[in-house]
């Protein structure tokens, strides 16, 4: 059976071949990128069962993601193609250098055949079918039918499989400003209806004002687990059980970063992987920072992790090795 299910938009992803401007970037490697099929790609890869649900273009850059994610071993079988044709999305990015971890990101993805997942289309079996349903605030802000999408999926009802939802705020697909559709409301209510939330430090002080993981707590008491990541410094896990909220916090390890794009959907599958496999709330944290540790230390948005007997050896290194 399958154990997490993900559904999101995926991109054909160009990878520059060398740091600078967009502008200045000379050529391109092609790869995969996408929030929920890079946390899908992790878990499959940790030897998980899981499916990605989403739509792709009737076009060959939809081959290759349903291909390239397919090789990860995950079950591709949810993915359909659009018929009107909608294209697959696509972006490119810049690399950073050891100045600094701001990078530009261009996206070719409006109008893409993942912008037509709507509450119509979408089969409700499917998607609630694992023990997990993983999704992220992007899809929120493809269109307005993957926003009533989400907001549908986010609605607290009796028997659901848990929620997982990670904030993810791309600000590139939001045009800001305050309201209902703002992404500060739309992120925020989203993440009341889950049972499992990620969200930046960074993310939260920009999107809510809100500047410590115990002030995030208090505005988002409702997901029985709330993780907020404070980047290399670590993250906090606010678990409550039998409504006392217990709090861990476990530090980052220190890597030299080659980019840090999906490194939050890796601290996700890492976080994941360990939850479904009942592991203590400070392995949770330890398998997310090493998940993350391995995409951070590599160009792309999603790479393998570490295999989990060497993942188990690592997280039980004692709290000195942890810093
Ligand atoms: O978290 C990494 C993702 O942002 C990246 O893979 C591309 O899904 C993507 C997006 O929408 O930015």
């Amino acid at each position: 059976a399958t154990e997490v299910v993900c559904l999101g938009e995926s991109m054909v992803t160009f990878l520059p071949s060398r740091p600078g401007r967009l502008a200045d970037v000379p050529a391109f490697t092609r790869t995969i990128g996408g929030a929920e099929s890079n946390v899908a790609c992790a878990l499959a890869a940790a030897g998980h069962r899981v499916k990605w649900i989403s739509r792709v273009g009737a076009d060959g850059f939809g081959d290759h993601l349903v291909e390239a994610i397919g090789a990860y071993g995950v079950d591709t079988s949810g993915v359909r193609r659009d018929a009107d044709g909608r294209p697959t999305g696509i972006y490119f990015r810049t690399a950073t250098d050891r100045s600094t971890t701001a990078h530009e990101v261009a996206y070719y993805r409006a109008g893409s055949a993942a912008s037509a997942m709507s509450p119509a289309t979408m089969d409700r079996g499917d998607l609630w079918s694992g023990r997990v349903l993983h999704l992220s605030g992007i899809t929120a802000a493809l269109s307005d039918d993957c926003l009533a999408l989400m907001r549908e999926l986010a609605e607290r009802r009796e028997g659901r499989p848990p929620l997982s939802f990670d904030v993810n705020h791309r600000p590139a697909l939001w045009r800001e400003g305050s309201g209902p559709r703002s992404a500060s409301r739309v992120l925020l209510d989203l993440a009341r209806g889950a049972d499992l939330v990620f969200v930046g430090d960074d993310e939260a002080a920009h999107l809510w004002d809100l500047h410590s993981p115990e002030a995030v707590r208090e505005a988002l008491p409702e997901p029985a687990v709330l993780v907020v990541k404070a980047g290399a410094d670590g993250a906090t896990a606010f678990v409550r059980d039998a409504a006392t909220d217990t709090v861990t916090s476990v530090p980052a390890l220190g890597v030299d970063v080659v980019a840090p794009v999906g490194a939050g959907d890796a601290f996700a599958a890492g976080f994941l992987s360990a939850t479904l496999r009942g592991l203590p709330t400070g392995a949770r944290l330890r398998h997310g920072h090493l998940t993350a540790a391995a995409v951070l230390t590599d160009a792309g948005d999603v790479c393998v992790p570490p295999a989990r007997a060497h993942a188990d050896r690592l997280a039980a290194l004692d709290d000195a090795a942890w810093g």
